[in-house]
């Protein structure tokens, strides 16, 4: 059986080589593939003008390229489909913004499904003009309070779609909620995600095994996290 065969042809992707599913031989740096973008010096300017001062301009030029270089390494988040915020505190709301940057293998993300974690109630997701919003209800494996009511059911899955995001362009998906006090602090919780394209499909739904400390970048299609702090 050849494992091949069971994949998506390879799309060339040269600046993401691991969202088309591509196997094994990719080694473990190159998650962060987005940041490692040539950013290549702008040639010098011909400066067409007399010599009377032209060594200033030039200077500034170099520094502003230097400038948005450093900008464009420091955003690690810019990698797949996460959550912009890294951290959130338990007992309390937490707005889920999920950043898409890229779509499958260069080609439009067309829908966005997230998944709802036990414990998580109060969903509300914000529509988005183009985007048909969608949920799913379903029971709660328990009972939580919210405001002075209980509650055993609600959303469990949000989902946008009907509209269009290049690959070379970048949104962000938002859901309100609220992270009731028995999740378990200092443990990361997840929302995974599956992003639909024109062609093909990315699933971020990779979630480590309980225990394993592993940073998202170990997995191929990690699912996004946020990292629980206790009550204060
Ligand atoms: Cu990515």
């Amino acid at each position: 059986m050849s494992l091949s065969a069971s994949l998506p042809p390879v799309r060339s992707s040269p600046l993401h080589p691991r969202s088309g599913g591509e196997g094994s031989g990719v080694g473990g740096l190159s998650a962060r593939s987005h940041a490692d973008i040539e950013f290549a010096e702008a040639p010098p300017t011909p400066d067409p003008s007399p010599p009377r001062g032209s060594r200033r301009a030039g200077g500034g030029e170099k520094i502003i390229v230097l400038v948005v270089a450093i900008v464009l390494a420091a955003s690690p988040a810019a990698a797949h489909v996460s959550l912009e915020t890294r951290q959130a505190t338990i007992g309390s709301s937490y707005k889920a913004v999920f950043t898409v940057p890229h779509g499958c293998a260069g080609s439009a993300t067309v829908k966005i499904r997230v998944q709802i974690p036990e414990g998580v109630i109060g969903v509300k997701p914000m529509p988005k003009a183009g985007w048909t919003l969608e949920t799913v209800k379903g029971k709660y494996a328990a009972e939580y309070d919210f405001h002075g009511n209980k509650l055993s059911e609600g959303v469990k899955e949000v989902a946008w779609s009907g509209g269009k995001l290049a690959d070379d362009n970048y949104d962000e998906f938002v859901v309100s909620t609220f992270l009731t006090g028995g999740l378990k602090p200092n443990t990361t919780l997840y929302f995974p995600v599956v992003q639909e394209c024109e062609q093909g499909i990315s699933r971020w739904i990779d979630i480590p095994k309980e225990g394993a400390e592993a940073r998202e970048h170990d997995s191929k299609s990690p699912a996004p996290g946020v990292k629980l702090m206790p009550k204060p």
